[in-house]
């Protein structure tokens, strides 16, 4: 019979969604360039469900019920034209081209639009989750046309994982959207780990806890308004100890941290479109400096506060006050985060329904938390939401946490451990909520070298004064 869906790149996610697709029942074509990564899948997992495997393109594509459904898994970038460019001639009209790697919005946007002229619907699609969760339900954000999401949506949404009955897999809007809202997700990903790692280090540093006491409190923090995967996972890991010296294994890891870039891309991207991100930025940045090991070493021997951590109550206090500012910083950063959807929403015309991505995000990605569930009720109850901070639950919650957040970075500063996200995180909401700005000043500024002119508070228009003249103002 022929195949209901085709995979072609069958390296681990491939194979793992094939296979997934396979376990649902659906029967899965499956190719790959190099043809034995097809035999493999084939000989290991192919009692698993209905696989038709194919060496040549032409024999993948002839293996598809019409409309084709074809999904490319290969390497973001070149391969993944390369692979278009080699099936779309054998694809007619109607065809669905499915991208599942790690596209840049901006390619899947060029790609959607040259296939859109030949008549075939491309759906670039965020996958999160890994290969684990490739295999047992993934977080999916499928962009493209409603046409393609009709035929191709309640396959992935069936593939997704599921929370409370409700798949993690929503059409996120058309052309880009989906790798738009991945990015993001990956963007969102980077602030919750770097806030996650202050909270380690003040808690180690500050509170004079070791790793498995620290362990033992991210476990209890899961339980509660932190519930997170990356929390339980964070909370693993240092209780993990490495089994050569016997040592806390955090300990013998290097501490710098790499990155495959799709955190550089999402702060490049809110450049571009002008939505300020400073916890991503701030995370991105604070691996960065964490590889410099050049840097690091030249600035050792600079001057900082010797202080002994706190003791008996002050560091009980001071652990229940992290767990407050971390709460408070992740609400600031994933309200960042979806005000940069937001507003690539509108410039690009997608109309994305913000509730729905924290609806898909419950299950199968990295930043699955307890909290997306209130993040989706926020936007439920106001579509029009202009910032999560503003609904009035999460709004309350700021509001109980400000005054240990704001001891928190105090005690930070005091104790020279960085904490740049937690403290950009106060800042932005002090940002937000100020009645006025110094912005007012660096706008003078400019227009003293610059002659950027200014609007007044007071009267409407836009004005210039003549700071090497008399100082008189125009009007401009
Ligand atoms: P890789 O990103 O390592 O890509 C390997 C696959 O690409 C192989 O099937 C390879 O074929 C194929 N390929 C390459 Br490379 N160049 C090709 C070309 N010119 N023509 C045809 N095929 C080509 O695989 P992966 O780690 O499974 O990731 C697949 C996609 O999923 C990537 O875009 C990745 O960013 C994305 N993603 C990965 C994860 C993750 O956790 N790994 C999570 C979410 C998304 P060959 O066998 O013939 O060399």
């Amino acid at each position: 019979s022929p195949a209901s869906i085709g995979v072609t790149g069958l390296a681990v996610m491939g194979r793992n969604l094939a296979r997934n697709f396979a376990r649902n029942g659906y029967t899965v074509a499956v190719h790959n360039r190099t043809p034995a990564r097809t035999r493999s899948l084939i000989e290991e997992f192919g009692h698993e469900g209905s696989f038709v495997p194919a060496e040549k393109p032409e024999e993948f594509v002839a293996a598809l019920e019409r409309p084709r459904r074809l999904v490319v898994m290969v390497k973001a970038g070149e391969p993944t034209d390369a692979v278009i460019d080699e099936f779309v001639p054998l694809l007619d009209a109607g065809d669905i081209v499915i991208d599942g790697g790690n596209a840049h919005f901006e390619d899947t946007r060029r790609r959607e639009a040259a296939l859109r002229e030949r008549g075939i619907h491309f759906v670039g699609t965020g996958v999160s989750g890994g290969e684990e969760g490739a295999l047992h339900g993934p977080s999916v954000m499928p962009g493209g046309s409603a046409e393609a999401y009709a035929a191709v949506g309640p396959m992935l949404e069936k593939i997704s994982a599921h929370v409370d009955g409700e798949p993690c897999c929503t059409h996120i809007g058309p052309d880009g959207a989906g790798h738009f809202v991945k990015m993001v997700h990956n963007g969102i990903e980077y602030a919750d780990m770097q806030l996650i790692a202050e909270a380690y280090d003040l808690l180690r540093r500050a509170a004079g806890r070791g790793p498995a006491q620290i362990a033992d409190i991210f476990r209890r923090w899961n339980t509660g308004m932190l519930n997170s995967y990356l929390i339980e996972i964070t909370a693993e890991v240092l209780a993990h100890t490495d089994r050569e010296t016997g040592t806390p294994f955090v300990d013998v890891v290097a501490d710098a941290a790499e990155q495959k870039g799709t955190g550089r891309w999402t702060v490049q991207t809110a450049l571009d479109v002008g939505a300020p991100v400073p916890g991503i930025a701030e995370a991105v940045f604070a691996r960065s400096l964490s590889g410099h090991t050049d840097l690091r070493a030249a600035a050792r021997r600079l001057p900082g506060p010797q202080k002994p951590a706190l003791t008996g109550q002050d560091a009980d206090r001071l652990v229940d006050r992290v767990e407050q500012a971390l709460y408070a910083s992740k609400i600031v950063s994933y309200a960042q985060g979806w005000n940069m959807i937001q507003t690539a929403a509108d410039q690009f015309g997608w109309d994305i329904d913000l509730g729905a991505v924290a609806r898909i995000w419950r299950g199968g990605c990295i930043i699955r938390a307890g909290f997306l569930d209130e993040i989706r009720s926020a936007y439920a109850a106001e579509p029009g939401l202009p910032t999560l901070l503003a609904d009035e639950e999460f709004a309350r919650r700021l509001g109980e946490a400000q005054d240990a957040w704001r001891a928190v970075v105090a005690t930070a500063a005091e104790r020279s451990i960085p904490t740049p996200g937690f403290a950009t995180s106060l800042a932005y909401y002090d940002g937000l909520r100020a009645d006025r700005l110094p912005a007012a000043l660096v706008q003078a500024q400019r227009d003293y070298f610059g002659a950027h002119t200014y609007r007044r508070v007071d009267r409407e228009g836009t004005f210039h004064t003549e700071w090497s003249g008399d100082r008189s103002e125009t009007r401009r």
